[in-house]
C-alpha cells in the first residue's frame, strides 16, 4: 500500500495498483467460526437440513422478538420473499405497482414477472427515498400496491406513506433490504406497512449466506406465506395453494443465528469504519458523505459518498475508473436507475424527464468499500488516495 505522490503513480496511468486484491462494497461479516459451527453441529447430529426445521425456527423466533413483530418468515432471498408476498395479495393481473426506479432492480424484476406494472415515483433529494408527494401523484384506480425502499438503511417517511395508504386503501409493502437494525420513532424497521421485507444477502448489515425475512403483524398473511415458502404443502399430500420452493436451509439459519448473536459488535465496527471515512474525507471539495441520522440508530452499513463534479473538478464515473484501477470497487448503485435498466425501459418511455432527483442520484453516488469487516488501515488509504485525487484533479484532466 504505498501512497500516490505523483500523478503518474496511479495506477490507471500505469502506477502500482493501491491493493493487490480487491477492496469490495461490503466485505461479508465472518462472525467467529465455533459459533457457526455449533450451531451447524445441531443440524448435522439430527440430520434435519431444510424444510422448517429447528435452526430456522430458532432463527424466526429471535427475529420477531428482535424486531418486535408477531411473525418473521425466512426465506432463500429477499427477491423470493417479494414474489411471495406478491402472490399472497393476490393483487389482480395488470395493476399498478409504486415503487422507486432508486432502488435495486429486483422489486421491478419480480413485478414484471408476476404480471404487475411498476410505476416509478421519484425520491426526496434529502433522503434518497420515495417522496411521498410524488407516489400520491402517481396513485390511481389502477394502483394496487406501494413498496417504498429504506435506501441505505435510512427509514423512509413512514408516516407519510401509511396515511396515504390508509386513504387510498392501496396495501403498503417496505423493501427494508438495507435496514436491519433501524428504528423510526420508537419502533424497529420490520413493524410497518402490511409487511416489511429484509434481505440476508451475503453482502447486508445481518447475513445468512443468502436469505429474507417477511416481517408482518398479520397472522392470516402469515401463515399463507408459510404456506406459500414450501409448495403450498399445508400437510402431509396436502397443497392448498400454488407456492414455491422459497424455504432457507438449516445451515443459511446456522449462519443467521450466528450473525445475530454478534450484531451488536458488527454495528459498533461499521460504525468505527463510517467515522474513520467521516474523518478521513473532511474537507475535500465536492466529496460528500452521506451521514446516518442517529435517531434512527443506523446499522452505518453503507458508506455513501456524493460527488458534485464541479467542485470535486472530476465526474463521478471518471473517479470509479480511476479507483476500479486502484484495485478499489466502489460501485456506482443504482446505475443508471431501474426505470433505464433494458426489462423496464419500456414501461417509463418518460421517466427521464419526470424523476429528476433519481437521475442526479444515480449520476453522484459512489458507494465506498465499509461493513464490518473492512481493515481499517484500507479505509485510511482510500480517503488520502482520494484527497490526492482531489488536490490533482486538473493534471488528471489534462491527462485524458
Ligand atoms: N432490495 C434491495 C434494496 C437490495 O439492495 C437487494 C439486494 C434486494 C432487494 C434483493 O435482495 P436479495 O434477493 O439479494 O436477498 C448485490 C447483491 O447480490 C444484492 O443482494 C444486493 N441487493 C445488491 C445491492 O448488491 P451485486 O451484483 O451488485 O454485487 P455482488 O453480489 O457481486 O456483491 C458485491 C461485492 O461484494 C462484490 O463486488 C464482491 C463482494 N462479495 C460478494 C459476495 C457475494 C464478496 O466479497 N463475497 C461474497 O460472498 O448485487
Amino acid at each position: 500500500m504505498t501512497p500516490k505522490r505523483r500523478v503518474d503513480n496511479l495506477a490507471l496511468f500505469g502506477g502500482e495498483r493501491l491493493f493487490s486484491e480487491p477492496r469490495h462494497v461490503n466485505k461479508p461479516n465472518t462472525p467467529p467460526r465455533e459459533l457457526f459451527d455449533r450451531y451447524l453441529d445441531t443440524a448435522w447430529s439430527a440430520a434435519w437440513f431444510s424444510n422448517d426445521g429447528p435452526l430456522l425456527r430458532r432463527f424466526e423466533a429471535r427475529l420477531c422478538e428482535q424486531l418486535d413483530v408477531r411473525h418473521c418468515i425466512v426465506t432463500c432471498n429477499a427477491t423470493a420473499a417479494l414474489d411471495i408476498a406478491l402472490q399472497a395479495l393476490r393483487l389482480p393481473a395488470g395493476g399498478e405497482v409504486i415503487l422507486p426506479s432508486y432502488t435495486f432492480v429486483s422489486t421491478a424484476n419480480v413485478l414484471q414477472l408476476a404480471g404487475l406494472k411498476p410505476v416509478f415515483c421519484d425520491i426526496a433529494a434529502d433522503s434518497m427515498n420515495a417522496d411521498p408527494e410524488q407516489c400520491s401523484r402517481l396513485i390511481s384506480s389502477d394502483t394496487v400496491a406501494i413498496i417504498p425502499t429504506h435506501v441505505w438503511g435510512t427509514p423512509c417517511d413512514i408516516d407519510a406513506l401509511q396515511a396515504l395508504s390508509e386513504r387510498s386503501g392501496v396495501p403498503l409493502l417496505f423493501d427494508a433490504a438495507h435496514a436491519y437494525g433501524a428504528v423510526h420513532g420508537t419502533r424497529r424497521i420490520g413493524g410497518f406497512g402490511l409487511a416489511e421485507i429484509f434481505s440476508l444477502h451475503a453482502t447486508k448489515a445481518l447475513h445468512a449466506f443468502e436469505g429474507g425475512i417477511i416481517a408482518t403483524d398479520d397472522d392470516a398473511l402469515a401463515d399463507d406465506l408459510r404456506l406459500r415458502r414450501n409448495f403450498g404443502f399445508s400437510g402431509i399430500d396436502q397443497v392448498d395453494l400454488p407456492g414455491v420452493n422459497a424455504k432457507m436451509s438449516e445451515a443459511h439459519a446456522a449462519m443467521g443465528l450466528a450473525n445475530l448473536d454478534v450484531f451488536p459488535q458488527t454495528i459498533a465496527a461499521s460504525r468505527l469504519c463510517h467515522e474513520t471515512y467521516e474523518q478521513g474525507l473532511r474537507g475535500i471539495p465536492g466529496l460528500v458523505l452521506r451521514m446516518p441520522d442517529p435517531a434512527s440508530q443506523p446499522n452505518y452499513h453503507y458508506v455513501v459518498a456524493e460527488l458534485d463534479a464541479p467542485r470535486f473538478g472530476m465526474d463521478r464515473d471518471t473517479l470509479t475508473k480511476l479507483l476500479f484501477a486502484e484495485n478499489i470497487w466502489a460501485r456506482r448503485y443504482f446505475y443508471p436507475g431501474v426505470h433505464r435498466m433494458t426489462p423496464h425501459l419500456p414501461l417509463a418511455p418518460q421517466a427521464p424527464v419526470s424523476l429528476p432527483q433519481t437521475e442526479r442520484a444515480c449520476n453522484r453516488v459512489l458507494v465506498l468499500p465499509a461493513g464490518a469487516a473492512i481493515d481499517l488501515d484500507d479505509v485510511r488509504a482510500i480517503c488520502t488516495l482520494l484527497r490526492f485525487i482531489s488536490e490533482n484533479a486538473a493534471v488528471i484532466a489534462g491527462r485524458g
